[in-house]
């Protein structure tokens, strides 16, 4: 007992914040109509995406990330919008701030979503649950948000339980509970494990976050890949020691393609840089950040690659502005070399608040971020876009 009394003691106390329905919810202080009533906000084009779906539609499997087309079917009845993506931005930084009043180390981590180190505040505030009250208060009543957060000893924990506590509730999980309350979970739960991890596990008719802690390791590093498998079976047993801060914000974000016949055909690599440059567009924005330029990566046939980079007259986060940049890249490129391509990649650079701060003095900042969200191409939560730290 006393042995237990005292790890609890030393456990970090973590919290992860994120609001309910971003999107929507913001919609709704706008628009109070739309209270109670299934909203899907996304493109609504006929390529359009899900960007966020109220509960009410969540209700009928509409989610982020679902083609709007397949929502349409789904939950006829919503009511489908675009939304306000500038909006969007100013709440979430009057959000940050709140949450900076309750502790000095806070870590953003997208545009609604962050961590707090609240070690050792119990003196100041009490329980950590009362504490998360505290904080769910003032986001509601300053910003008429509903928010949820979860509690744990590290960043994995904490994050985990804030989906046991959506929406509009406190969980915790100390230490000692995390690998039960892990065990019975799916492995998709494990942040980190995408649809590609999953499919590979599934083979290993490994499911739950239980079968993946006690897995064999060999098995494991040939699905998982040799570094990852004990890193990850870590996690699986809810063992986390990352510290809040692990690295620098991305200072890029990129996306590539591999073509399995390389391509010389000017109209097909421009439908790719398309794409791409929307994938790229869509990541840049949940991550409420506003780039400074755009690269291309061009690999030939005999794997020379090339990159280009060009920067922004004004940083933005808008579709057209990046596609319209890495597309004057590859004329130039293909102009001094039209060999048949192998890889094209594209990548927003010089990410950052000041970016973000800077574009505020333009006149017209929202107008091609607005025009993006019709043609958001989002793909699962953990996609297979690459996030680099910009060392290219
Ligand atoms: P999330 O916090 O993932 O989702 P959410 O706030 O809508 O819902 P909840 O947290 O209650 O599950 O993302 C925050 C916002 O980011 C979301 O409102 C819309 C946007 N977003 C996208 O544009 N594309 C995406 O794929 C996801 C996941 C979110
Ligand atoms: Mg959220």
């Amino acid at each position: 007992m006393a042995d237990t009394e005292k790890q609890t003691e030393n456990e970090r106390v973590i919290f992860h914040v994120d609001l309910d329905a971003f999107f929507v919810e913001v919609e709704r202080q706008n628009d109070p109509s739309l209270r109670g009533k299934p909203v899907v906000i996304g493109g609504i084009g006929p390529r359009g995406v899900v960007a966020t779906a109220s509960y009410e539609a969540r209700k009928f499997g509409v989610h982020s990330a679902m083609a709007t087309a397949v929502a349409r079917r789904l939950c006829p009845q919503a009511i489908f919008m675009r939304g306000t993506h500038g909006l969007y931005r100013k709440v979430s930084k009057k959000f940050m701030n709140i949450l900076r009043e309750y502790s000095p180390n806070v870590v953003p981590v997208s545009v609604d979503e962050a961590y707090l180190d609240m070690s050792g505040t119990e003196r100041l505030y009490g329980q950590p649950i009362e504490t998360a009250n505290m904080i769910r208060d003032a986001v509601r009543s300053e910003l008429g948000l509903p928010v949820s957060i979860g509690i744990g000893p590290s960043k994995l924990v904490a994050k985990v339980s804030t989906e046991h506590a959506k929406p509009d509730g406190v969980f915790q999980v100390r230490q000692q509970e995390a690998e039960t309350f892990f065990a019975p979970q799916s492995v998709r739960n494990l942040p980190g494990i995408g649809p590609k991890a999953a499919e590979a596990l599934a083979k290993l008719e490994i499911t739950t976050l239980g079968q993946l802690a006690t897995a064999s390791l060999g098995p494991l590093r040939r699905a998982l890949g040799p570094n990852h498998a004990e890193h990850v079976q870590r996690r699986a047993r809810g063992i986390d020691d990352s510290p809040l801060r692990e690295r620098v914000k991305a200072k890029s974000i990129s996306s590539e393609t591999t073509f399995e016949t390389d391509v010389s055909s000017r109209s097909e690599l421009e439908k790719v840089l398309k794409n791409l440059s929307e994938r790229v567009g869509t990541r840049l924005r949940k991550s409420g950040q506003r780039a400074r330029g755009t690269s291309i990566k061009l690999r030939y046939g005999d794997f020379t690659t090339i990159t280009r980079q060009r920067t922004f007259q004004v940083p933005g986060d808008g579709d057209q502005l990046i596609y319209d940049t890495a597309h004057a890249l590859l004329v130039t490129a293909m102009r001094q070399r039209g060999d048949p391509v192998r890889l094209v990649g594209v990548a927003v650079t010089g990410l950052g608040e000041q970016a973000a701060q800077l574009s505020l003095l333009d006149q017209n900042p929202m107008a091609d971020s607005n025009t993006s969200e019709a043609m958001d191409v989002i793909r699962s939560r953990y996609g297979d876009e690459a996030i680099s730290r910009g060392s290219r």
